[in-house]
């Protein structure tokens, strides 16, 4: 049997349709066009991919070959690579859309990205090999089945990680443990860099950081809008290739920062607009 959501929820096979209101699960609907994401699953809901990338023309081929061939775009956000990294996406990939990072840091080409997608929903994966695209469908089913915001854990059962040292984990552990308190989320992983939501809560997000922080600022954000969170399992492996741009240490400390800051920020909702330079590409 396969499920169609994001628009009238129908039984497809052995027998006439059976519709369900798509108000019953708190959604609206797109257009009349649905695509299979499995066997189970039809969706009538868009999905655009955002992949910031610095330097990993050699990752890239293993990570575009995990991306299911139902991801409607494909946004790959350069930090002002200096190896291949453009060149070697665009020829993996007809119809990627290149966007040329304005600023610095992961957090910025997050937000640059996000600005130029498409979709109605929209995924965010890295580009080293340590998110794996097979598991953009676990983000998407909890997304159609009613989440606002679908967080990657790897703490949770079915999750792992083959990449975390004690280090990291044990400040991660605390981060999670202090956002939990203040912001009574039961989160089991803050500072993880796979997630997907649906664009309609940009606005609420207000997203405004350049750094790795990001995810965390996104996690935090999500709980003060009262988005409907859901966590999802991931396995997180090594990257492939190359060296990590995280240094513990500096960005631990604006991770906290962001935790303790946002206890009394007030979010200005910013102008969703794009900023940065956008590049279609499509094979001859
Ligand atoms: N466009 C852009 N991408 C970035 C920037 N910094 C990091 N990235 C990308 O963001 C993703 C995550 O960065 P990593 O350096 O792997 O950091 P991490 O995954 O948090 O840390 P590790 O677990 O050690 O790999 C990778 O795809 C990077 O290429 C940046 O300034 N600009
Ligand atoms: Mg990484």
């Amino acid at each position: 049997m396969t499920m169609v959501l994001q628009g009238d929820v129908k039984s497809l096979a052995g027998g006439p349709f059976h519709t369900v209101p798509m108000t019953t699960y708190g959604i609206t609907a797109t257009q009349g066009k649905f695509t299979s994401v499995s066997d189970d699953l039809a969706i009538g809901a868009t999905v655009s991919v955002v992949v910031p990338a610095m330097n990993e023309a050699e990752n890239l081929p293993h990570v575009f070959a995990t991306l299911p061939r139902w991801v409607d775009e494909v946004i790959l956000v350069d930090g002002n690579s200096t190896d291949d990294t453009v060149a070697v996406a665009r020829a993996l990939r007809p119809g990627l859309r290149v966007v040329n990072q304005t600023g610095k840091g992961k957090g910025n080409a997050l937000i640059e990205g996000f600005a130029a997608a498409s979709g109605d929903i929209i995924v965010m994966i890295d580009a080293d090999g340590s998110t794996d695209g097979h598991e953009i469908i676990r983000f998407v089913s909890a997304l159609v089945a009613g989440a606002d915001f679908a967080k990657g854990s790897r703490f949770t059962s079915g999750a792992g990680s083959d990449d975390i040292s004690f280090t990291r984990s044990l400040g991660n552990t605390v981060l999670t443990t202090l956002t939990n308190w203040l912001y009574g989320t039961r989160y089991t992983d803050l500072c993880y860099g796979y997630n997907a939501f649906w664009a309609r809560h940009l606005d609420a997000l207000a997203l405004d950081c350049d750094g790795f922080e990001i995810e965390t600022l996104m996690n935090v954000r999500a709980a003060k809008a009262g988005l409907a969170i859901q966590e999802v399992p991931s396995h997180e492996r090594c990257r492939i290739h190359g060296t990590s741009n995280l240094h513990a240490v500096r960005d631990g400390w604006r991770v906290l920062k962001t935790i303790l800051r946002e206890r009394t920020r007030r979010i200005t909702v910013p102008e969703r607009r794009v900023t940065a330079t956008v590049s279609e590409h499509v094979a001859a």
